[in-house]
């Protein structure tokens, strides 16, 4: 039942109980991928849906993603445990006018564990961040976040600047909102629907 409580104390925004859950599964050795996806992630989607209807406000919104954000730092070193020589640069970021990180940082956690350096440029970055960051490291990939729809337009204008600099950064994006429709349309290299999907996809672009 803790991935079931978990899940609840998301909803509460009862930090100390998902910090006190979310070790008991792992203590119990439960996968890491079923406490993420069953207690975390789908909580928050609930806390979404709950905001869309008009029974939750963002302070709740904030409560619950600081609780889930309690939950994720207890999985980050096994999610991000491999000690591999670095396999290439990725810079990545959530974009212009975009607060979320939740997800980003999720993502930047499984590249850090799958032995890919991470610069992770944060929230609300401009699209010269991006392209400056991406040629001063000489990253392999730019990966960029959306969960806004007014926000992934800023996606387009810096996969434009990246060609535009005529740099062979290649690029990848995702967020709640996006789709590979989205990512053919706009020119990205790579998309994925989730953390681990974002792993294969920047494998695949590196090979
Ligand atoms: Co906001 N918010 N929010 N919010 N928020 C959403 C996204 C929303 C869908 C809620 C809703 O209406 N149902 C809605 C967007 C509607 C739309 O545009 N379609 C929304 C809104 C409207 C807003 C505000 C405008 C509210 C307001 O102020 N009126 C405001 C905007 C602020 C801004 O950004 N400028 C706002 C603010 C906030 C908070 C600050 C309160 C908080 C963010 C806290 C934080 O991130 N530090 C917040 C939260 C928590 C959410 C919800 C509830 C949860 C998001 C989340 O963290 N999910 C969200 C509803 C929802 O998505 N269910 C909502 C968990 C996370 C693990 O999932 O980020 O989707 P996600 O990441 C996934 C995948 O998308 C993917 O991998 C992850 C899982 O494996 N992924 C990638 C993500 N990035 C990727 C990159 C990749 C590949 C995959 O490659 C590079």
């Amino acid at each position: 039942m803790t991935i079931q409580e978990i899940y609840n104390a998301v909803l509460a925004f009862d930090e100390v109980t998902v910090t006190a859950k979310t070790q008991a599964e792992i203590d119990a050795g439960t996968a890491v991928d079923t406490i993420l996806n069953d207690g975390l992630i789908s909580a928050m989607d609930e806390v979404g849906e709950k905001f869309s209807a008009g029974d939750l406000f963002v302070p709740e919104m904030l409560m619950a993603a600081q609780a889930m954000k309690a939950g994720l730092e207890l999985l980050k070193p096994l999610l991000s445990g491999e000690t591999a020589r670095s396999k290439g640069t990725i810079v990545i970021g959530t974009v212009k006018g975009d607060l979320h990180d939740i997800g980003k940082n999720l993502v930047a956690m499984m590249m850090e564990g799958a032995g890919f350096e991470v610069v992770d440029l944060g929230v609300d970055v401009e699209t010269d961040a991006f392209v400056t960051t991406a040629a001063e490291k000489g990253a392999d990939v730019i990966a960029l976040s959306a969960l806004l729809t007014t926000t992934m337009p800023a996606m387009e204008s810096t996969i434009k600047a990246v060609k535009e600099a005529g740099m062979s950064t290649k690029t990848i994006i995702g967020g709640a909102p996006v789709t590979q429709a989205f990512a053919d349309q706009i020119g990205a290299d790579g998309y994925s629907a989730d953390a681990p999907g974002a792993v294969e996809a920047v494998r695949r672009l590196i090979a």
